[in-house]
């Protein structure tokens, strides 16, 4: 079994600075799980756009407001504590957390993040050499 901490993960190299978020890697492809699954802060007052053309994302909010727009319908969706939204389309995406406070989110990706990834100029993160899925 594994067992981590946020805390013992924090200033190391599972936790990457994305400039509008910041993503700390509780687990990730090396545990052989799958998936990779993050705690990661969105900084109040920004939009990331996002385009996961290569892995699929559940993100299930836990603190914070802000709202997804999704490019391909146009739509707006308010996101909030207790709130989950699915990428189960690749769907791209703008992320946009409102000035009052920072969003806390637990990101689910599959297949795993090796740890090392940060988003293109299109939002977008590598596709993985292999996967175990
Ligand atoms: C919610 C979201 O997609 N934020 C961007 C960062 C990403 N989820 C990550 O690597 O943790």
């Amino acid at each position: 079994m594994i067992v981590r901490t946020l805390n013992e993960i924090l200033g190391t190299e599972r936790e990457v600075d994305g400039e509008t978020w910041i993503s700390r890697r509780l687990v990730l492809a090396d545990d052989n799980m799958g998936y990779s699954v993050h705690d990661t802060v969105i900084r109040a007052g920004t939009e990331t756009h996002i385009h996961y053309k290569n892995h699929l994302e559940t993100v299930y909010c836990i603190a914070g407001e802000g709202e997804v727009y999704t490019v391909a319908d146009g739509r707006k969706w308010p996101i909030g504590p207790d709130t989950v939204y699915v990428l189960d389309q690749n769907d791209e995406h703008y992320l946009r957390a409102y000035e009052a406070a920072d969003m806390r989110m637990v990101c689910v990706f599959r297949p795993a993040l090796t740890g090392k990834e940060v988003h293109d100029a299109d939002g977008v993160y590598p596709a993985p050499e292999e996967t175990t899925t």
